[in-house]
C-alpha cells in the first residue's frame, strides 16, 4: 500500500533503534512466562488478533459545551480524518477500523469513501446515527427527544434518519448501527416515563425492520447529559430490556463513561453476556462522569477487569460472542493521534494482562472459596508488563515499536498544518 501517510521506511528506521532491546525484553519475559507455563508466542499471537475501532470524530480535537481550543493541522473533513485514522492504525497495527458518525461524515460517493479508506488499509466499524442534534433545514427540531419524541413527525424523522445510516452502512460495508439518542428531561413531571419509553420502542422497533438479515442493532445506553433529570434509556436494565423487546439482533452497548459513579462495570458485561445481549463496548476513561477521557487514564485496573469478564465471555461462548471494540473519546488538550495511539495500547494491553490470568487456578479457588487466592490469580495478571509482546506484535505486523515516538519523529501533525485549512472555533461533541 503506497498511499499510506507514514513511509514504511521511517517506521524500520525507527523500529532498528529498538529491536535488539526488545528482542532483550520480549525473551526475558517470555522465560518468566514459561515458569507459569504460559506460551509468550501464543499470548502474542492473541494480540496479533486483536482489534478495536476508532471513531471519526476523535480525530478532531474535541472540546466542552465551554470551548474548543484546535490545533493546527487538525483534519476537518472525513477525508482527512481517514488520513489521521491511517496513521493511528499504521504505527499501532490494532485500530483497521474507522467508525462514521452522520450526517457528520456525509458524502456524495459512499462507494468511492470505501475505496479511499481502503487504499489507506482501513475498512468501517459500526455505523452511528445523530438524532442528538438539529441540522440546518430538517423538518422537525429533536428539542423534545427524537425516537421517544411526542411529536410524531420527529419520530418519523429520526427512523428515517437511521434507516439512512443502515443504507449509508450497507455500501460502505458496515454490519452494525448504533444508536445513541440525547432524549430525556431536565425536570420532574416533563414526560411520562412509561409513555416515552413506549414511543422508544415503537420507534427502534420501525428501525429494526429495516435492518439487513446479517447486521446488529446496538443500544447505547447514557445516564445523563444533554437530558440532566432523566433520559430514556438510562442504564444497562434499560438497555436489555428494550434490547429484548426488540429483537434477537438487538444488542446492549456498554460505553465506560456512560453509568452512574462507581457502578461495577466488568459485572454488567458478565451479565449481558449471561442473557446474549453483549454487542459492543466504548472504551474511555472517567473520573465524574462521561468525561470521555483516554482509555486507562484514570483507572486502568476497571479496564482490565472489564477484559478478564471478555475473556470468560469468549471461553464461554453460550450464544456467542461476538463485542464490536470502539474507542469513543474526546481528545481536549492533546493531538488526538497521540491519545488514540495511546489509547489503542493502553486497551490492548488490558486485552493481552486478561490473556494471562490463569482461568484454571481462578476457578479452582473461586470453587473451594479461597478468596486471596482468586483474587491473586487475577493480580498476577495484572501485574506483568505486557509492553514487549504489545511492541513485537506491532513490529510483526509493521508497525512501530514506540508508537508516540516514532509518530512525533514523523513530523506528521507539522505537515498537515501546512496543508490543511484552519479549524474554526467553537463548542466542542457532547
Ligand atoms: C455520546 C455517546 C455516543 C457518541 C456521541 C458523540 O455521549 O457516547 O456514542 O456518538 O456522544
Ligand atoms: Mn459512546
Ligand atoms: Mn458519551
Amino acid at each position: 500500500m503506497s498511499n499510506l501517510p507514514i513511509s514504511a521506511d521511517l517506521i524500520a528506521e525507527h523500529n532498528a533503534k529498538g529491536l535488539e532491546a526488545l528482542h532483550e525484553d520480549y525473551e526475558a519475559l517470555g522465560r518468566k512466562l514459561a515458569r507459569t507455563g504460559i506460551d509468550i508466542d501464543a499470548i502474542k499471537k492473541r494480540v496479533a488478533g486483536f482489534s478495536v475501532a476508532v471513531p471519526s470524530w476523535g480525530a478532531g480535537r474535541g472540546g466542552t459545551r465551554f470551548a474548543k481550543f484546535p490545533i493546527p493541522g487538525e483534519p476537518t473533513n472525513i477525508h482527512e480524518k481517514l488520513e489521521d485514522c491511517s496513521v493511528i492504525n499504521q504505527l499501532s497495527t490494532v485500530t483497521p477500523r474507522v467508525s462514521p458518525h452522520f450526517p457528520w461524515d456525509k458524502v456524495a460517493d459512499y462507494k468511492a469513501l470505501r475505496e479511499e479508506a481502503s487504499e489507506l488499509g482501513l475498512g468501517w466499524d459500526a455505523v452511528n446515527s445523530n438524532t442528538f442534534q438539529d441540522q440546518v433545514g430538517q423538518a422537525h427540531t429533536y428539542a423534545n427527544g427524537s425516537l421517544s419524541s411526542q411529536d410524531a413527525g420527529a419520530r418519523q424523522q429520526a427512523v428515517d434518519h437511521n434507516i439512512e445510516c443502515i443504507e449509508i452502512g450497507q455500501q460502505l460495508g458496515s454490519t452494525d448501527l448504533t444508536v445513541w439518542v440525547g432524549d430525556g428531561t431536565n425536570f420532574p413531571g416533563q414526560q411520562d416515563f412509561a409513555r416515552s419509553l413506549d414511543r422508544y420502542l415503537d420507534s427502534a422497533a420501525q428501525i429494526y425492520a429495516a435492518l439487513p438479515g446479517d447486521w446488529r442493532m446496538l443500544l447505547e445506553h447514557k445516564m445523563f447529559e444533554p437530558a440532566f433529570y432523566s433520559t430514556v434509556i438510562s442504564d444497562w436494565g434499560s438497555s436489555i430490556l428494550a434490547a429484548q423487546t426488540i429483537g434477537e439482533r438487538c444488542k446492549c452497548l456498554v460505553d465506560l463513561g456512560h453509568h452512574a459513579p462507581n457502578v461495577n462495570i466488568e459485572q454488567i458485561v458478565a451479565r449481558l453476556h449471561r442473557f446474549g445481549k453483549l454487542g459492543g463496548f466504548h472504551f474511555n476513561d472517567s473520573k465524574y462522569g462521561d468525561d470521555d477521557l483516554d482509555s486507562g487514564s484514570i483507572n486502568p485496573h476497571q479496564l482490565f477487569l472489564v477484559f478478564n469478564e471478555l475473556a470468560e465471555a469468549e471461553a464461554n461462548p453460550r450464544d456467542g460472542f461476538n463485542p464490536s471494540y470502539m474507542i469513543d473519546q474526546s481528545h481536549n488538550v492533546t493531538d488526538p493521534i497521540e491519545s488514540m495511539l495511546s489509547s489503542a495500547e493502553a486497551i490492548t494491553a488490558c486485552f493481552a494482562k486478561a490473556s494471562l490470568v490463569d482461568r484454571a487456578a481462578l476457578h479452582g479457588a473461586q470453587e473451594a472459596n479461597d478468596t486471596m487466592m482468586a483474587f491473586q490469580a487475577l493480580r498476577r495478571a495484572y501485574n506483568v508488563d505486557v509492553a514487549p509482546i504489545l511492541a513485537m506484535a506491532r513490529v510483526e505486523a509493521g508497525g512501530a515499536i514506540d508508537v508516540l515516538a516514532a509518530y512525533r519523529a514523523s513530523g506528521y501533525r507539522a505537515r498537515k498544518a501546512q496543508e490543511r485549512k484552519p479549524v474554526g472555533l467553537g463548542a466542542g461533541i457532547v
